[in-house]
This record gives structure tokens, C-alpha cells and sequence, in this order.
């Protein structure tokens, strides 16, 4: 499913991030760059070691990322701009600041999508896998972050038009689904 606002569909569905079709892709990573599990091992899996070399040379540089920072890399063999790493929060009870860091991840990622001149971005659900975020919170965080990122501003200079939530998992996409309707 899908809502309009300020002329970008925001859509939600069930899938593996990999294949989907647009111009960026979001990863959920770890602050040294790493590759690991998830949606992370997926990404690096599909677009082959050229990925993890760019993580490599940006952990010299700058010695990784920190939770609520994003940084690009090629996407290798993957059809894409480029691939937008991001670091979610490690759940820690709610007292440390998670929903204003995955906040962060979300705002960032779109800001590098659009200094590349992204038309369309797919974001998986961060956090929510090994670093443990609370789903609901998580996909409540995820779609107010995005919304008011999107009304914010003038969609006449905005090359974004389409913003996709790639749910791995079915109690996810409902979240999703219930909650993007009340945005309609
Ligand atoms: N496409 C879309 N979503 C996926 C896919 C996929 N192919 N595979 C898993 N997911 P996680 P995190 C979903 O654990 O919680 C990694 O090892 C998954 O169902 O990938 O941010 C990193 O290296 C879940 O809803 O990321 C870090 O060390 C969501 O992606 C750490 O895990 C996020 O789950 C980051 O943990």
C-alpha cells in the first residue's frame, strides 16, 4: 500500500530489499562497517565485495560511523546509485535516547539520497532485527520521521518521489500498513 504526500508515495511492502527496484537502498550496519547478519549480510551477499571494500577504506578515513550517521558506498553488482549505511540504535529500554537516534538514521539516509539526486529510496526496518528496537516504536519513529521530512519541504526542488518501507517480515508490514493509514 501507498499514501501521497507533498507529491512522494510513501509505500509500504513485504520483501527482500535486495530486489527491489529504485535508485538507492538503505542498509541497517554496525559503526565499524562490518557486514554482519540481516539485511546487512544480504546487501553484502548481493553486491558482492566491492561493498565491503569502500566500508573498509571509510573505517581508515574515518573510523566508521556513528548509531544515527549514514555514509555511501558503490552498490557493486547491484543495480543501484549507490548503497546509503546507516547505524540504528542498540535498544537499551528507551532511556538512552533510541527513538531520537533511529530518528536520525532515517533523516540522514534521505539527505545523502538527495545530494545524489535519488528519485527513490527503499529503507528496511532498522533496528529491529539483532539490535532489538521494539517494533511499534520503531515503525512509529520510521513513518513520523518521514512524513514530516517529506511535508517540510518545497517538493518543487525535492528530486525524491518515492520513499518505500521493505518489510522482511509480516508483523512488520502490518505495523506498517496501520500506521501509514492514519496518515491518509
Ligand atoms: N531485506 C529487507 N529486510 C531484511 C532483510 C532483507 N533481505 N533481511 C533482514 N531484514 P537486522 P539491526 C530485516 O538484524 O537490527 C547486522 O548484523 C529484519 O527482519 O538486519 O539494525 C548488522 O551488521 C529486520 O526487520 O538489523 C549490525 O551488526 C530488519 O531487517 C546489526 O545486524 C533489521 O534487522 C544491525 O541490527
Amino acid at each position: 500500500m501507498q499514501i501521497h504526500i507533498n507529491h512522494v508515495d510513501i509505500s509500504v511492502s513485504v520483501g527482500d530489499i535486495t530486489t527491489w527496484q529504485g535508485d538507492m537502498i538503505v542498509n541497517a550496519s554496525n559503526s565499524g562497517l562490518y557486514g554482519g547478519g540481516g539485511v546487512d549480510g544480504a546487501i553484502h551477499r548481493a553486491g558482492g565485495p566491492q561493498i565491503a571494500a569502500e566500508c573498509a577504506l571509510i573505517r581508515q578515513k574515518q573510523g566508521g560511523i556513528l548509531p544515527g550517521e549514514a555514509a555511501v558506498t558503490t552498490a557493486g553488482k547491484l543495480p543501484y546509485l549507490g548503497i546509503i549505511h546507516t547505524v540504528g540504535p542498540i535498544w537499551k529500554g528507551g532511556g538512552a535516547g533510541e527513538a531520537a537516534t533511529l530518528a536520525k538514521c532515517y533523516i540522514n539516509s534521505l539527505d545523502m539520497a538527495i545530494v545524489r539526486g535519488a528519485q527513490s529510496i527503499a529503507f528496511p526496518n532498522i533496528s529491529t532485527g539483532v539490535y532489538n528496537f521494539p517494533k511499534l516504536l520503531a515503525c512509529q519513529t520510521a513513518l513520523s520521521t518521514v512524513v514530516q521530512y517529506v511535508s517540510d519541504r518545497d517538493s518543487r526542488v525535492l528530486p525524491l518521489k518515492t520513499i518505500a518501507f521493505i518489510c522482511f517480515e509480516q508483523d512488520n508490514a502490518k505495523l506498517y500498513e496501520e500506521t501509514l493509514k492514519s496518515y491518509m
